[in-house]
């Protein structure tokens, strides 16, 4: 398979690699491994020379600084963190549902994972180079309120390198990574190598891999993934023609969640049936509950949640709800609340948008019910 990924991937297109593992491979474990963990690029992988690359940090800072991978491991302390990298398009076909999105990748429930990483803090580098987080620099008259991140590779629609910013207090916090491993293995070309940004809490776009240079400055950047694409547009917005800054900028992940056990459209047998998911918060907030109902919404359940690992990890869940044979078959539903006490929303129509990003309404499933027979002349029943 591509880029050492598992022979079942779900993949959306080859160059640009975009693949997402099945559902059932994310069940029941915390940490994703590195043949499951989805990819999303948007040009080709670039083949990056480790004793020539260079990480170069820039802009509204004292000491401009250049490094070499070992220079950055050896003058900077190492960390290890789990975290979950969510695309912004992830359940995109659950938009797509209320109206199509031509031209996006239909991501389904698993452009999702997690991992733990290893890397400096994005914060001690920037300390490092004197950036002077809000003061005002004389010879640019500029305050220091962004960190722009950028990539080589370059889109084919844009013609340009990818990249995009964060805000310098979200650069500063501690969980924001400059990271060389992935599972305590080193990345792969795939997922960034030599080094990449690792967002916890924010959209996938935002953890930029092939890290090469990190520029502080007092705008957002504007390069083209920040200032026209992963921004949330009003619905009626034409994507073909988005100006520089429309809409929104997408930053903090959105309260979500999915079930990925029992798939939908599956037969399942009558009798107790364990539906299993995950929920994420995003933006550092925790998951506090998942309802989960087997009869459309009407009725509810609490799930059992998985292993808490901290803010910026999803959390497991499951639970089991008793399938009867019935006409139209079961249609399970989930809901996520999270520590502010926000609910998922329960419609994706009102979320609807032209790029179809943050689809974070409630999970939907259908599956049949199949009688378990007791007698061959039931099983004959069965399948008549
Ligand atoms: N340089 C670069 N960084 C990138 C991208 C990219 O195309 N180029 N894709 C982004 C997006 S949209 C996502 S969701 C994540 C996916 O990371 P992964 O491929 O390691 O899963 O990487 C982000 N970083
Ligand atoms: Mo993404």
């Amino acid at each position: 398979m591509m880029w050492d990924k598992r022979a079942d991937m779900v993949v959306h297109g080859r160059e640009p690699f975009n693949a997402e593992p099945p559902p059932q491979a994310l069940v029941g474990a915390v940490v994703t491994s590195l043949d499951t963990f989805y990819s999303r690029n948007h040009g080709p992988i670039p083949d990056i020379d480790p004793d020539a690359w260079r990480l170069t940090v820039d802009g509204l800072v004292d000491t401009p600084l250049r490094l070499t991978l070992a220079e950055l491991r050896d003058r900077f302390a190492e960390h290890t963190l789990t975290a979950t990298l969510q695309c912004a398009g992830t359940r995109r076909t659950g938009l797509i549902a209320v109206r199509d999105i031509p031209g996006e990748t239909p991501w389904r429930e698993a452009a999702v994972s997690t991992a733990t990483w290893t890397g400096v803090r994005l914060a001690d580098v920037l300390a490092a180079a004197g950036s002077r987080a809000g003061e005002r620099n004389d010879a640019d008259d500029a305050e220091a309120r962004h960190v722009a991140l950028l990539g080589p590779d370059v889109a084919p629609g844009p013609a340009q390198a990818f990249g995009g910013s964060i805000p310098l207090a979200k650069a500063l916090a501690p969980e924001v990574l400059l990271a060389w491993a992935m599972n305590g293995e080193p990345l792969t070309p795939v997922h960034g190598a030599p080094l990449r940004v690792v967002v916890p809490g924010w959209i996938g776009a935002r953890s930029v891999k092939w890290i090469e240079r990190i520029t502080v400055q007092a705008r957002p950047s504007d390069n083209w993934f920040q200032a026209h694409a992963y921004r949330m547009l009003p619905p009626d917005a034409d994507p073909s023609a988005i100006p520089a800054g429309a809409g929104f900028s997408l930053g903090e992940l959105a309260l979500t969640s999915a079930i990925l056990d029992p798939a939908d459209g599956t037969t399942v047998p009558a009798g107790p049936v364990t539906v299993t998911g995950y929920a994420l918060a995003g933006g550092g907030r925790g998951v506090a509950r998942v309802d989960v109902s087997a009869d459309g919404g009407a009725t509810w359940v609490q799930a059992d949640l998985g292993e808490d690992h901290g803010p910026w990890c999803w959390r497991q869940w499951s639970t089991e709800v008793d399938a009867e044979p019935q006409a139209g078959g079961l249609e399970l539903v989930a809901r996520a609340w999270d520590s502010a006490a926000a609910l998922q929303p329960e419609d994706p129509a009102g979320l609807w948008n032209p790029k179809g990003y943050m689809n974070n309404a409630w999970p939907r499933v259908r599956v049949r019910v199949e009688a378990v027979a007791e007698s061959p002349a039931d099983e004959r029943k069965v399948r008549a």
